[in-house]
């Protein structure tokens, strides 16, 4: 069966050319039966968000020609801390325990003070610590992903997990991202100021959530690959932001 990836761009004081303020984003696959539910979908989802109403929004579709890669759901586990601080402190245990250099962390750490409006990915190398993407506060958008609603809905029975679409959505691109080997790990929280949760993520460790990375109000987001991918860097890129996947358990 043929897939359409549908994405959705909303912002405010956007342009087709991408300035303004990062309002919400949105990646899906779908066949052309049910691209009407996935634009409204896609649509709803920027309409609604608590970063404030986008006067930018842009929808589209495209068919997909290149064969559909599976990949299995990272394993899940919930950290539960008492205050963002502490929240942090373990994000960095976590990503030195993926074997990236403390050093390293702190510096990228400091890079979002530098890039405080992304929409997309920062990529880190792991062994000097510079960020290696060259997209400004665009970022690296990972694209032409999805996991089908009824195999996602049996693995959150499973794991007694809740039907929740942001923790569908970052699982998702956390999967996808993690299962190609120049992601070392990957650091994450939301820029809507009121979600907190956030993770860790790598192929070895899973998706490690932290139900406390930041503090309420705060529309500071993060989204940090931590990246070994010198010799295959746009065999990288074109994976990230090209190779179709579905997410299957
Ligand atoms: C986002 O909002 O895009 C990031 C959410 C990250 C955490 C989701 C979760 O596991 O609850």
């Amino acid at each position: 069966e043929r897939y359409y990836s549908v994405r959705m761009r909303a912002a405010r004081n956007g342009t087709y050319e991408g300035d303004g303020k990062h309002i919400s984003g949105g990646e899906l696959l779908s066949t052309y039966n049910n691209i009407k539910q996935a634009v409204n979908a896609l649509l709803d989802k920027a309409l609604t968000h608590s970063r404030g109403n986008p006067d930018f929004m842009q929808i589209q579709f495209e068919a997909i020609t290149e064969p559909i890669e599976c990949i299995p759901p990272l394993t899940i586990k919930t950290h539960e801390v008492e205050s963002a601080d502490r929240g942090k402190e373990l994000s960095q245990e976590l990503l030195a325990k993926a074997g990236i250099q403390r050093k390293v962390i702190e510096k990228a750490y400091r890079y979002l003070e530098k890039y405080s409006n992304m929409r997309g990915a920062m990529l880190v190398d792991i062994h000097s610590g510079e960020r290696v993407d060259d997209r400004g506060s665009k970022g690296v958008r990972v694209s032409r992903m999805d996991w089908l609603n009824d195999n996602f809905e049996k693995w959150a029975a499973h794991y007694g997990l809740p039907n929740h679409s942001r923790m569908k959505e970052a699982l998702i691109l956390a999967s996808k991202v993690s299962a190609y080997p120049a992601t070392v790990a990957e650091l994450c929280w939301s820029d809507d100021p009121e979600y907190i949760t956030g993770y860790v993520a790598s192929k070895e460790m899973g998706y490690q959530r932290i139900n406390k990375l930041k503090e309420y109000g705060d529309e500071q987001g993060c989204r940090i690959f931590f990246v070994d991918a010198s010799r295959e860097w746009d065999r990288y890129l074109y994976y990230l932001e090209k190779q179709p996947v579905f997410i299957h358990w």
